[in-house]
Formats: structure tokens, sequence, C-alpha cells
């Protein structure tokens, strides 16, 4: 079976393409389709935006597609960026971590907690649609630190470890992350209601 990963965000496509790879389906990206126009995310909340972007990548390629979108939600600022965190700050990602950086100045330790959420939304060609779920907690740090991961990665701090999500290798990441516990559920998914095979020796 083909499967379109419906993102344009290049460290999504680093982290799913691992925890796909147990999967006998042959995985494509939109650039492969020639599908490079960015979907508008008008939507609200992630569960919109992210069957926004399934629904018109599954529509375009007549492929199943699965799309993923997510953010960072700090509790110092009400929940805020959320589902904006892409669009938090004109820039890069360090613009954007730094902006927040900045507007929690004056956040005391005990009040910095945080958590990435991640919704995976699965579109096929007959219009059944599938939704999954994972977060993450942490709280954010007062400096970054770690180069790995992209986004909010490096001000992500997991007390637990003592790491931030940055620190952490490809692998640990994508053990324990939002997008890990969102794409567990949909391998499931995946195996219980399209019958796609499990690869030997995989998880
Ligand atoms: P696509 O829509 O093409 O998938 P996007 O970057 O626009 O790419 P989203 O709208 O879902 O995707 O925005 C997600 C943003 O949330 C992302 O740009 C990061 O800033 C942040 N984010 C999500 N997951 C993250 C992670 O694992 N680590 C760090 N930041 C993350």
């Amino acid at each position: 079976m083909q499967l379109l990963l419906a993102t344009h965000n290049r460290g999504k496509r680093r982290e799913w393409l691992p925890l796909l790879a147990g999967l006998d389906i042959e995985l494509l990206l939109p650039d492969d389709l020639g599908l490079t126009d960015e979907i508008a995310e008008t939507g609200t909340t992630y569960r919109e935006n992210a069957l926004i972007k399934a629904r018109a990548l599954a529509a375009l390629s007549g492929l199943p597609a699965l799309a993923d979108d997510s953010g960072l939600e700090v509790d110092a600022l009400e929940g805020a960026p959320g589902v904006y965190s892409a669009r938090y700050h004109l820039g890069d990602d360090a613009v954007r971590y730094r902006a927040l950086l900045k507007a929690l100045a004056d956040v005391p330790e005990g009040a910095r907690g945080a958590r990435f959420r991640c919704l995976a939304a699965l579109v096929l060609p007959d219009g059944r649609e599938f939704l999954t779920e994972g977060v993450c907690e942490g709280v954010i740090a007062f400096e970054p630190c770690g180069e790995a991961g992209f986004g909010y990665d490096p001000v992500f701090y997991m007390p637990e470890r003592g790491v931030t999500m940055a620190q952490l290798s490809a692998e640990e990441k994508n053990r324990i992350s939002h997008r890990a516990r969102a794409a567990q559920q949909m391998c499931e998914v995946l195996v219980r209601e399209l019958g796609v095979r499990r690869e030997e020796g995989r998880e």
C-alpha cells in the first residue's frame, strides 16, 4: 500500500519516516508527486488543521494521506502558542523559541509547565477518516540547550530526564515524543483497519 505523508516540515518528516518504518507500506512525500503548494491551515484546532491537510492531499493524490498538526502549549500563556506554534513569530525556529523565552522571562521555575501535542489524521480516498493524539509533558527552560530535533525542542525541558528534547537522540525522541505516541496508535489503525502488515523483526 502507498501512503502519502502530508507534511512540508522537514523536522516532522525525519521523525515520521522511522515511526512508520515497521509497516509494509510505501511512503511517499508530497514533493515526490509534485505537490509543493502549502495547504492553508484555516482551522482553530489541531484536529481541524490535521484533517484539512490530510483531506487536501488525499484529494490531490488519490492516495491515503497522513497529516500531523502539532504545537506547544504553555501554561503561563494559557495554552499559547498551541495550534499557532508554527506562526508564533515571523522567522525561523530560533526566532520563535527566543520570543517564547522572552515572553516567559518573569515566569518562575514552578510555573513554566508546558506540553507538546500532536494530532495525526489519516484520510482514505474512500472518505474514511481516523485521528490519533499524543502528548508529551515538560517545562520551558530559561536557556536553549541542544542541537537535535526541530522547532521548540531546545527550550522544552523534561525534568525527569534532566535534558531538553533537543538533547535527545532521534531514536530517544521517537520513543517518548507526542508524535511517537500519536504514531504508535496510527500504526495500530493502519494494521487493524487497512490490513497493513507489520514487517518481520520489527515492532
Ligand atoms: P506542516 O503543516 O507542513 O506539517 P508545519 O510546521 O506548518 O508543517 P504545524 O502547523 O503542525 O506544522 O506546526 C507545528 C509547529 O509546532 C512546528 O512548526 C513547531 O514549531 C512546533 N512543533 C511541533 N512538533 C514539534 C516538536 O516535535 N518539536 C519541536 N517543536 C514542535
